[in-house]
């Protein structure tokens, strides 16, 4: 269905001016919309969610309705005191008063309020934007910390329990007809799978804590990287987190593990050089601060025990997901050319190796919050 015709579906005022693919999400498809009035200009985000990758996509409006429902009224109360206008996408309904829109194909299509005048930047752009990338993490984990967790509907079974991944990786080693073939062609995939056999009992960690009660389950974003951290364009301050689909009860480590791997570093994600894939500690200590400002009084001590294993282990997961991908023929992680997933699990497992060797500097760090 073309777009433009997809779009009057939804109510938005003016008349569209523009429609383009926009951002660099490996899930879902995501298209900028610019509407026109005589004296406005109203600008919106209309996205395809991937069934692929979600099982229920209904799941995922349901979850955002009970998140915005949750959220705005609580940024909205503390807009006099706030040192910043906190933002969050407001979703912009059909004109019959429905949150999405199903086309002939089954394929759900949703539209949110684009947020005005702020930029997601693809790296980190130093300690400033490092600091502030965790004031919005931990400012969010503060506004969904009492959102009761049996609204929501889980998006995405197993998402971020890392064994689940591994069990994942042997099944496709196993059934994958091409799977075995794609790791003996090169010295550097089956580099890779000893990488992952030499860390298959650490992968646990997190989902042991979780087991034995040791840490519980609370509201997480899921997907909190760099370019999901909207960065105000006049005042450099955060101001909002985008991409909510994964919005979910599950632990806090994954989101701080997931905000680091993808701060620390001046390299992105599809990174040739691996020379310069490095954790940057300085970019950590930043992002850091930033975020216990926020976090001090939900973070218990065994909270703060399992933070250097969570920057560890979603980098480790990170890269065995794209392994895995890749493996299995990219049927998850969108690409542009074949060997992309491939290269984009080599970046994510020289970055998990960075942190091993500076694990005693990163736990100083920690300790010293
Ligand atoms: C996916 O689509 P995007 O880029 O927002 C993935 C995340 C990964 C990320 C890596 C639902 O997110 O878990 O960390 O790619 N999202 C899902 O870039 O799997
Ligand atoms: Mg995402």
């Amino acid at each position: 269905m073309e777009l433009s015709l997809l779009m009057r579906a939804f109510n938005v005022s003016g008349r569209l001016v523009t429609i383009n693919p926009t951002g660099n999400g490996n899930v879902n498809d995501t298209f900028l919309a610019i509407f026109r009035n005589t004296f406005a200009e109203e600008q919106v985000i209309l996205q395809r969610v991937n069934r692929n990758v979600f099982p229920q996509p209904e799941a995922i409006m349901h979850n955002l309705r009970q998140l915005t429902v949750h959220v705005h009224p609580k940024l909205e109360s503390e807009g006099d005191t706030a040192d910043r206008v906190w933002q969050m996408p407001r979703i912009v309904q059909t004109r019959d008063d429905k949150d999405f829109f199903m086309d002939d194909a089954g394929d759900l299509w949703r539209v949110i309020t684009k947020i005005a005048s702020a930029t997601a930047f693809e790296e980190a752009q130093g300690a400033e934007h490092a600091a502030e990338c965790g004031a919005v993490l931990g400012h969010f984990h503060w506004l969904v910390s009492d959102l009761d967790p049996k609204r929501m509907i889980d998006p995405l079974p197993g998402f971020h329990i890392t064994p689940g991944y591994l069990a994942k990786y042997d099944a496709t080693l196993k059934n994958v007809p091409l799977a075995s073939e794609r790791l003996n062609a090169s010295m550097e995939a089956r580099r890779m799978a000893m990488f992952v056999e030499e860390r298959r009992g650490f992968a646990a960690t997190l989902q042991k804590a979780l087991d034995s009660g040791e840490l519980t389950l609370r509201m997480m974003h899921g997907d909190p990287k760099v370019n999901n951290i909207m960065i105000d364009d006049f005042t450099a301050k955060g101001t909002a987190m985008i991409d909510l689909d994964t919005v979910s009860p599950g632990l806090i480590h994954y989101d701080f593990g997931d905000a680091l791997r993808s701060i620390c570093k001046h390299a992105g994600e599809d990174e040739q050089n691996l020379s310069k894939v490095v954790f940057d500690l300085d970019l950590c200590a930043a992002f850091c601060k930033g975020y216990i400002a926020h976090s001090r009084d939900f973070l218990t001590e065994a909270d703060r025990k399992y933070l250097y294993d969570a920057i560890r282990l979603i980098t480790f997961e990170l890269g065995l997901r794209f392994f895995q991908d890749y493996l299995a023929g990219s049927v998850y992680f969108k690409i542009r050319h074949p060997e992309q997933n491939l290269n984009r699990a080599r970046v994510q497992f020289r970055l998990c190796e960075s942190i091993e060797a500076r694990e005693r500097m990163i736990r100083d760090l920690l300790n010293g919050l």
